[in-house]
């Protein structure tokens, strides 16, 4: 049997005394991922069965699970976790750094918790706790499925629990292993002509192919090995968004080039599929310029964006791209809240003097790790504050197209050849604060 986990997650395992918790949580997990209540009973009262500490044991069993779900950091409690007010805390501190909660039951025989007990000479596990154990146990089962699990896993009998084999999956924003270097283009918006401009600037070698409909587009590639990431917001409002498409996912097709997911690809997708959108003037350029495509290119289409992350992190975790920007407690993580902020940034609710959504500026506080490369703010200038930087100079509105050369941090950009639409709001200088 085959458990798949995510590789930020929170688990916990649910037994009774003597089911096999530690022994399988050692098996499988690195000691550092591993809480176990057994070992903060020690630490405290140098006695890992003084039951008389729990209370204290626990206080520090959840300080540390909050420090480790913090920093993002795979954690696995060891405890019996048979009562439901025992295992609220822990979901709530997951719920609070949106990290998933997955349980992994083990269901053994008491006679077996209680014999594992006695020969360790644990007299505080007799036949009348152990039978308590597995009474909540069972009650727990009933429980387990309103307390907001990503998944229950129930492993019926010791053979079970034997063979399990713990598999991590690695998240799609997870491109740590990607170390540049990188070519890092704010919001094209259809603006292909710039874009091939701005390529061609940053040294690209540009091919001209026959895709597979037969229409015309470039492969791409760098004498230097450097590789293209896009912060969304490829399409509508300009002139060329399938070409613009065409050739970007024949890049990402190749492994040399990335792109988030903004507010317009997630539109597209969403009147792609189907579903209610008010079609705004510039999704309906869009969507023109799309009918105009052999039919078998919207599927393509389709497919690309519907697997585009919301965010990514690469370099080891020195550099996040997200649309619309990602304070450090959401990156990495995977909810709801983290997709919206990806897509729209903080809003505060309110309408401005344009009706539109006013923005937050997030940036003001980041002072997390990893460098914040986002768009969706369109100014005169791309512009650093703290380790952020906004590279949507609206090229669509006559401004600039943007890159920005990482690790070097050199800016590159090459000006609008027309504006293709006026900004319902006036572009932001960068001296000027959004709020
Ligand atoms: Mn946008």
């Amino acid at each position: 049997m085959e458990i798949r986990v995510s590789e930020l997650s929170l688990i916990l395992l649910v037994g009774a005394s003597g089911s096999g918790k530690s022994t399988f949580a050692r098996k499988h997990f690195a000691s550092t991922e591993i809480l176990s209540s057994d070992f903060f009973r020690a630490m405290i009262s140098d006695d890992e069965t003084n039951q008389s500490v729990s209370g204290s044991a626990f206080e520090v069993l959840h300080h540390v699970c909050t420090k480790r779900l913090g920093l993002g950091k795979f954690t696995v409690i060891d405890a019996t976790n048979v009562l439901a007010e025992s295992r609220r805390p822990l979901l709530e501190i997951a719920r609070m750094h949106y990290v998933p909660v997955e349980a992994i039951v083990l269901k053994v025989p008491p006679e077996i918790c209680f014999e594992r007990n006695r020969s360790r000479g644990n007299r505080n596990f007799g036949p009348h706790v152990i039978e308590n154990h597995t009474r909540f146990l069972e009650r727990s089962l009933e429980q387990l499925n309103h307390e907001g699990y990503k998944a229950i896993h129930i492993l019926e009998s010791p053979e079970q629990i034997d063979q399990v084999q713990i598999v991590r999956i690695k998240e799609e924003f997870n491109l740590k292993e990607e170390l540049g270097p990188f070519d890092i283009i704010g919001d094209v918006h259809g603006c292909f002509d710039e874009l091939i401009q701005l390529l061609t600037k940053l040294g690209y070698d540009l091919i001209p192919v026959e895709d597979i409909d037969d229409q015309r587009t470039y492969d791409l590639s760098h004498p230097q090995g450097r590789k293209l990431i896009f912060v969304g917001d490829l399409v509508d409002r300009g002139p060329k968004t399938p070409e613009v498409l065409r050739m970007v996912m024949r890049a990402y097709e190749r492994g040399l080039a990335y792109s988030v997911r903004g507010n317009h690809e997630d539109k597209l997708l969403r009147k792609m599929k189907g579903n209610p959108v008010k079609v705004s003037v510039g999704l309906q350029k869009a969507l023109d310029q799309l009918a105009t495509q052999p039919a078998a290119f919207s599927e393509r289409v389709l497919d690309f964006l519907d697997h585009l992350p919301f965010h990514i992190i690469l370099d080891q975790g020195r550099l996040v791209v997200a649309h619309a920007g990602l304070p450090a407690e959401l990156q990495g993580r995977i909810a709801d809240r983290v997709r919206a902020f990806c897509l729209y940034g903080a809003t505060t609710g309110e309408m401005d003097s344009f009706g539109l959504p006013v923005r937050l500026d997030w940036s003001n506080d980041y002072h997390g790790f990893a460098r914040v490369v986002y768009g969706h703010t369109p100014s005169y200038e791309a512009f650093w504050k703290n380790k952020t930087i906004c590279i949507d100079t609206g090229c669509v509105f006559g401004g600039k197209l943007t890159a920005l050369r990482y690790p070097s941090l050199e800016i590159v950009s090459v000006p609008a050849l027309q504006t293709y639409m006026e900004p319902k709001r006036p572009m932001l200088h960068p001296s000027e604060d959004p709020q």
